[in-house]
């Protein structure tokens, strides 16, 4: 560990696959016979905002029944026990990452445990269902969302995102098939900026190839196994 200064970490939905949330890949990519690139979209929630509100309310209130992980609880004590730079950026939507505590955080797709207002960009806490006359806190009006990057939106806090890989020595890639962008593209700048690149994954990704080496198993096991290794 002492010879590393600054580490990033990506996650996707591989890392939450064994504490029961299923992963895109699984049933190969459909929700209730949607294929997710069609629900998870500005147009869809323009289209039929009651079906999209509905596939967010459901996974908002799954996240009751699942709890983190050794992987997700291997990476928060990592984190505490680390003296250099630490960032982690998950793709996932879930609290998995903040509930195992921790706290150098982003959730560069959203968060299911919050909403924004569409009149304000107000960001709000959001435990419960959204329906069509949910009011937000803001401007009580109905046009609240949840706080979920689609496709086609841009992911937060890339600025963050890209300032830290851009300087990190070690970038460790965990439970993500590598389909989705900008998120798979970040090995290549963690390659430009001379860093180790480890992929931990159930099957190489799509994005196999650019990462230096393969950790091929499930995250729970893996996971704290590599880490105790730096
Ligand atoms: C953007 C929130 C630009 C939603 C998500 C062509 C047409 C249209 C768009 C595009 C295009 N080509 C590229 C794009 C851009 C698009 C994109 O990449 N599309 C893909 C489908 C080709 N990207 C975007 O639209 C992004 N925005 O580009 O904006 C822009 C520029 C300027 C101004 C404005 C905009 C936004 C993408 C974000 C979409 N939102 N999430 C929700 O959750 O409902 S993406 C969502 O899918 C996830 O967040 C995640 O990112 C992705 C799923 O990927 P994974 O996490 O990797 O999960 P997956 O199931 O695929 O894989 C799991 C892996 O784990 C597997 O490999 C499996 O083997 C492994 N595994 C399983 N079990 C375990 C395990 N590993 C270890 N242990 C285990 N136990």
């Amino acid at each position: 560990m002492g010879q590393y200064r600054n580490i990033v970490v990506l996650t996707g939905a591989g890392i939450s696959a064994e504490s029961g949330i299923n992963t895109f890949r699984d049933n190969n990519g459909l929700w209730e016979n949607h294929r997710i690139e069609d629900v998870a979209t500005p147009e869809a929630f323009q289209r039929d905002p009651v079906l999209v509100q509905k596939f967010y309310n459901l996974r908002r209130a799954g996240l009751k029944e699942v709890v983190p992980n050794n992987a997700h609880k291997a990476l928060a004590e990592f984190e505490k026990s680390f003296s250099g730079d630490f960032l982690l950026v998950t793709q996932n939507v879930d609290d998995l990452h903040d509930r195992a505590g921790n706290e150098k955080l982003i959730h560069m797709h959203g968060e299911l445990l919050k909403s924004h207002c569409t009149t304000t960009g107000q960001v709000h806490r959001q435990s419960d269902d959204i329906s069509s006359d949910s009011r937000c806190l803001c401007c009580n009006t109905t046009t609240l969302r949840p706080h979920i990057v689609w496709f086609g939106e841009m992911p937060l806090q890339m600025e963050a995102i890209y300032s830290a890989l851009e300087t990190c020595d070690l970038f460790i890639s965990i439970g993500t098939s590598g389909n989705v962008y900008p998120a798979a593209g970040f090995v290549e700048v963690a390659n430009q900026a001379g860093a180790r690149t480890v992929e931990i994954n159930l099957e190489p990704s799509r994005g196999a190839d650019a990462f230096a080496e393969a950790v091929i198993g499930p995250a729970s096991i893996k996971v704290p196994e590599f880490l105790s290794s730096l």
